[in-house]
């Protein structure tokens, strides 16, 4: 029998309204977590890190992930001061594994982190949910931002479209649309102003995909060596959404995008975040073919569905009902720790977290970061946990 993965929560930090001694009571039995007031680009030191690691384990944790240590914009523009933000992510990496935080999770998504028009979507049964409307997102582009090149990027009917959806806004749902999509990093209350996101959106204007890539893979070669002999493996967490969106290029949003990447410098330290949820988004993307074919480079798995509809919307489903066949995935999942274990290796217990869940009942009542309700939360790693527990004594206990 192989081991079950490793169930985990992510927690932002002695500030998120979700406390450890909730997340005890999930079953979750480790942490994911960073450092989210140091600023993008600063070094973590050592002390810091070894306090947040002391209040993890005091409460009966691991510290099992770092999501994230973020990715300074000028390594994804390739602007001269990188290597400078590249020492000083080497350093992070260093103090990380100093204080025994082995894996490391980070995206390479241009300015903003996951992108959604709205946080609080009413389901059928009174739950909410994060949903990305394709006509809101295209609304804010063409007639908020008013982005020069965007008109070229729609076609006539989702022009009109997206016109009718403007002027049916009052101007509290402008804002309100407007901070939701350019919202900063997970675990900050940082939003964008219009001219602040402009100015950022400038910095991109010679960076097409194929430069996020080369810039990417700079940053890659110079890091992962390091990584390696630290023992350090770093996860790159895919696009959200996997297509582009507002002009900027994207990387890590197919099949073939992560080939690429793990490709560039081949090393047990380059691995993957494997979220359903994000590459799940794009009905291209075959999560149990993914699966089987970049199972080995896994070391985190985010374990949420979406429900996509057909304009390009989509809504965070149930963890078990959606677009994406979760019964597949976890299928592949545990074939690839069958395959671990084939072949002598020691990380059969990948680390897993349910990503984000639904408001649902007293989740109401809290100010959580959006996404990182707790009930909802709970939910899906118990629905997730009964799926593994089922399909592994289907598979390996009753032949
Ligand atoms: C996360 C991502 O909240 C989420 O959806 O899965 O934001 C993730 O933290 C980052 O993209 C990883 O760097
Ligand atoms: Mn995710």
């Amino acid at each position: 029998m192989v081991p079950d993965l490793k169930q985990t929560f992510r927690w932002f930090g002695p500030g998120d309204p979700v406390t450890l001694s909730a997340i005890k009571q999930t079953g979750a039995s480790g942490i994911v977590t960073a450092l989210h007031h140091i600023p993008c680009g600063d070094v973590w030191d050592r002390e810091e890190i070894r306090q947040r690691k002391a209040v993890i384990e005091s409460a009966g944790f691991n510290w099992v992930v770092v999501e994230s240590v973020n990715i300074h914009e000028s390594i994804k523009i390739g602007s001269a001061e990188r290597d400078q933000y590249i020492d000083n992510y080497i350093q992070t990496l260093q103090n990380l594994a100093s204080e025994g935080v082995f894996t490391v999770c980070y995206n390479f998504m241009p300015v903003l982190d996951w992108t959604r028009t709205h946080l609080d979507y009413q389901l059928a049964n009174g739950a909410s949910a994060l949903l990305y409307n394709a006509p809101a997102l295209a609304a804010f582009d063409l007639y908020i931002l008013k982005r020069e090149d965007a008109f070229n990027e729609f076609t006539t009917e989702q022009q009109a479209t997206a016109k009718h959806y403007f002027d049916g806004l009052s101007d509290e749902d402008r804002t309100l649309l407007t901070n939701t999509i350019l919202a900063g990093l997970p675990g900050t209350d940082e939003v964008f102003t219009i001219a602040e996101f402009k100015e950022h959106l400038n910095k991109y204007s010679e960076v097409d995909a194929q430069a996020l890539k080369e810039n990417l893979f700079y940053f890659l070669r110079a890091i992962i060596p390091y990584a390696e002999k630290l023992g350090i493996k770093m996860c790159i967490h895919p696009d959200d959404p996997p297509f582009p969106i507002l002009g900027l290029p994207r990387v890590a949003s197919s099949l073939d995008d992560l080939i690429d990447i793990v490709n560039s410098y081949p090393s047990v330290a380059n691995g993957i975040t494997l979220c359903t949820g994000s590459l799940g988004a794009s009905g291209k993307n075959d999560l149990p073919e993914i699966i089987s074919r970049l199972g080995n480079k896994i070391h985190f798995l985010h374990l949420r569905n979406v429900a996509r509809q057909p304009d390009g919307s989509f809504y965070e489903a149930d963890h078990l009902t959606g677009s994406v066949d979760m019964y597949a995935v976890m299928k592949a999942i545990i074939n690839e720790q069958m395959a671990r274990k084939n072949a002598g290796r020691s990380d059969m217990a990948i680390p897993m977290r349910p990503d984000h869940g639904h408001k649902l009942l007293d989740d109401f009542n809290y100010d959580t970061y959006p996404g990182y309700s707790v009930t909802g939360r709970l939910k899906g790693l118990a629905e997730l946990r009964g799926l593994e527990m089922g399909i592994k004594r289907i598979l390996y206990d009753e032949q």
